[in-house]
């Protein structure tokens, strides 16, 4: 690669087949979450090409004559065509030869991403599983066209006689793939300890962000944890899930994980892969999932985040549904009113805004505050060393004390109150009867 072409954006033409069942507007939102996606990579996206088809050639994915008006095209200036669909190995191969340009479909674009993104040991080997497993067949495909000179330069190097390139190298994959896939097993091992520690520590009240790629995740993490997370203006920013304290600091402690974002048609592999990244929402008693109310394609990004969060698992967990970015929207007004109208317990608000904030943090601490339970303790004096203990693990309501000791009424998770009111929770003959919402 020369020089120049390193430093210049390359140019990238955003291409796809519009099938029948497909609307104006679907295409329209897809091809414009695709020159993102152009754009996260640093693309410079110089044309968009459809063809309306009644299907996906076999051959070459556009038509004989679409594929020569596609050659044309990269002839006046492009280095890479983006499909907007998941294509077969050969079809990319021979639009690839007939239009004269490097043919990326939509999966690799995204993985594509995902590998560049992801920071975490964990993060990188689940990217380059589902990598390996994209490039696998490809490369089946490229020595396929190779054809039989492939075969004859077998027998060199670490590969036995009789195999060839393409042999060796699908070895090689299922190998690495063996290989990553026990390193993760090893990682979730020590996570999973990790994490029952924690959990034994914390006694967790966890909600997870979740929701649609650049829909204000972390955006709303920093705001509610008061933490660095990344923020940008790209898509899949986030690959592995922080967790943080909500501040100010609540009871129960409430800890929010913000993760990696959703998107139209995840590829397969990437579902499962980063199944274990979002392992960690599934833990959550909360999703508050995240939507940009901003975008005119809200509702089919609701749905697929609705239907990836069912595929992992997450169906029953509640949800809490938060409609972002609404500063952004044309007419705010209207469009609250529309929301609140169809989901009569959504949150609608800015990232941007304090006080919108301040109205999710009480949400969500409301949401775990339902499960708290009261209880009026009895603290001889001669107990008073307990007094830190009772301090950190509730909240006390109120507190009166007499000349023998003094009398807590406390909240807090059913346990802790529990296991308080198993010690101290006899009243003193006097005020009035001790336990409530404790057995
Ligand atoms: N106007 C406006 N912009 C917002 C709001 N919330 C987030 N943004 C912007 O939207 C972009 C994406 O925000 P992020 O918080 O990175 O989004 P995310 O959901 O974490 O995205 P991924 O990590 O890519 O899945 C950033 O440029 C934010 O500054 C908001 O309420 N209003
Ligand atoms: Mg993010």
């Amino acid at each position: 690669m020369t020089k120049e072409t390193t430093q210049k954006p390359r140019r990238a033409i955003v291409a796809a087949v519009q099938r029948p069942a497909v609307s104006d507007l679907e295409l329209e939102a897809s091809l414009t979450e695709l020159r993102q996606l152009a754009k996260t990579l640093g693309f410079d996206v110089v044309h968009t090409f459809t063809q309306k088809r009644a299907g996906f050639d076999s051959g070459g994915y556009f038509g004989v004559g679409k594929r020569k008006e596609l050659q044309a095209l990269v002839e006046e200036g492009a280095d890479v065509i983006l499909v907007d669909h998941e294509i077969s190995p050969s079809q990319a191969h021979n639009l690839e030869k007939e239009a004269g340009a490097e043919v990326m479909d939509r999966t690799m674009v995204i993985l594509e991403i995902f590998h560049r993104h992801a920071r975490s040991r964990a993060a990188r080997a689940q990217v380059e599983i589902a990598r390996l497993g994209y490039m696998a067949p490809r490369m089946r495909e490229a020595a396929k066209q190779a054809g039989p000179k492939d075969r004859a330069r077998s027998g060199v190097g670490g590969r036995s006689g009789g195999e060839s390139h393409g042999e060796l190298d699908r070895r090689k994959i299922r190998d690495r793939i063996a290989e990553l896939q026990k390193e993760l097993d090893g990682m979730k091992l020590g996570r999973k300890t990790q994490r029952a520690r924690r959990q034994e520590r914390q006694g967790l009240a966890r909600v997870a962000l979740v929701g649609y790629t650049n829909a204000g995740k972390s955006t709303l993490m920093r705001a509610l944890t008061g933490s660095e997370v990344l923020v940008a203006d790209k898509l899949f920013a986030t690959l592995d899930t922080t967790v943080r304290a909500l501040h100010p600091e609540t009871v129960p402690r409430v800890l929010v994980s913000d993760t990696v974002g959703f998107i139209k048609n995840l590829p397969h592999a990437l579902v499962v892969s980063f199944k274990s990244t979002l392992d960690e929402a599934l833990e959550a008693s909360l999703l508050a999932h995240v939507v940009d109310a901003s975008d005119p394609g809200f509702e089919r990004q609701l749905a697929v985040t609705e239907e990836v969060l069912d595929e992992i698992g997450a169906k029953a967990v509640p949800r809490l549904l938060v409609f972002n970015k609404i500063d952004r929207a044309g007419d705010p007004a209207a469009l609250e009113a529309s929301l609140r109208a169809k989901h009569p317990d959504c949150i609608v608000m800015s990232a941007r805004n304090e006080a919108d904030v301040a109205k999710l943090h009480k949400r969500i601490v409301g949401f775990f505050q339902q499960n708290l339970v009261e209880a009026e303790l009895f603290l001889p004096w001669a107990a008073q060393k307990m007094r830190g203990e009772i301090f950190e693990s509730c909240e006390v309501l109120e507190e009166r004390s007499d000349d023998e000791g003094a009398f807590l009424r406390i909240r807090g998770e059913p346990d802790a109150v529990k296991r308080l009111g198993e010690q101290y929770g006899r009243a003193k003959p006097g005020p009035k009867p001790v336990k409530r919402g404790v057995r």
